[in-house]
């Protein structure tokens, strides 16, 4: 930017044409025409007339760095062009480093070895040194686990990331001029840590159990539960039952682990099940005991042990303890 700026140029052809206070000449720019940047006005000086080209208003040479003016007469030839003026506009360093964006959003995938995550961009608008952008992350970056090449602008990881311990980092990067650390721009880089399906399941607890024998068809008698630490289709569970040699009446429901009753219950044949449940998260499977103890109801008659039962009576006296019989059914 300047604020006011003269250049003298000397016509010898025009001196006899030009009368102070009227407007002789006006400028084209070769772009916009921008014809109220700049004013030509008659001086006298060392007994000659002089053309003197003053600047009307401020330029800016990240608008407009380079001028090219024609001057023309107006009196007798218009058209004709006079004279060619190339301005050149020095720079000034009146502009800050700025990013391009304030937030960038970011992505990498955990365990990933060092390597580029995204990048960051400031722009300044000026030339040369003044236009010069070095970067810096000033926040968020405790650990050193990111860096950023002062130059490019290229983020980078120094180590491999966990998403299971910090799923997402808030840095802060600072685009600076070297020359001049007042001019700066600051930006937030969002890194989102990707996961990757490195745990497995866990079970949640014993399973232990009982169902009474006379439970129904499919009524629910215990549910199996377990937790991922990794997110989304890396922690969706299925589960089975696994590994069951003889027939057992019970099955799990894939995805909710719910294990309901297939077929009816005797604990008078077998009084307990102990099922082997698998977890799958599709790249890890665990396994526990389910343990399922059948409780009784009374479902079965007495039966005597002999079909006949023989005592011998004398007189009775007035009442009298005769004999027991003894009961062959199991408990119950
Ligand atoms: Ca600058
Ligand atoms: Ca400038
Ligand atoms: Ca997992
Ligand atoms: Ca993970």
């Amino acid at each position: 930017m300047s604020r006011w700026m003269m250049l003298t140029i000397t016509v010898q052809s025009l001196q006899r044409r030009v009368s102070v206070g009227n407007p002789l000449f006006y400028m084209h720019h070769h772009r916009n025409k921008l014809k109220g940047y700049f004013i030509l006005k008659l001086s006298f000086r060392y007994s000659m007339e002089n053309l003197d080209l003053f600047t009307t208003d401020v330029l800016d040479r990240e608008t407009v760095a380079i001028y090219r003016l024609t001057v023309i007469g107006t009196d007798k030839h218009p058209t004709r062009p006079l004279s060619k003026i190339h301005i050149n506009i020095s720079d000034v360093n009146d502009n800050f480093p700025q990013f391009t964006q304030a937030e960038y959003r970011c992505e990498i995938f955990e365990n990933s070895p060092p390597s580029w995550v995204c990048d960051v961009l400031a722009i300044d608008a000026d030339s040369g040194s003044y236009g010069t952008v070095q970067y810096n992350i000033t926040e968020g970056n405790d650990d050193h686990l990111f860096t950023v090449d002062p130059e490019s602008g290229f983020l980078s990881t120094t180590a491999s990331l966990d998403r299971e311990n910090v799923p997402e980092f808030n840095l802060t990067v600072e685009a600076t001029e070297p020359n001049d650390p007042l001019h700066k721009d600051r930006a937030t880089v969002i890194v989102v840590v990707l996961d990757r399906n490195d745990n497995a399941p866990r079970f949640s607890r014993v399973f232990l159990t009982e169902a009474s024998e006379d439970s129904p068809v499919g009524r629910t008698v215990i549910q199996v539960t377990s937790s991922d630490d990794d997110t989304g289709a890396n922690a969706m569970i299925n589960y089975s039952i696994i590994d069951q040699s003889d027939d057992v009446p019970f099955t799990i429901d894939l995805t909710t682990g719910y294990i309901t009753v297939q077929r009816p219950l005797d604990r008078e044949m077998r009084d307990r099940y102990i099922l082997k449940v698998n977890a799958n998260d599709s790249a890890w499977s665990i396994s526990t005991d389910v343990i399922i103890d059948i409780t009784d109801v009374n479902d079965n008659r007495p039966v005597f042990s002999d079909p006949f039962y023989t005592v011998v009576l004398s007189e009775m006296k007035d009442k009298e303890y005769i004999t027991s019989v003894p009961e062959n059914s199991e408990i119950g």
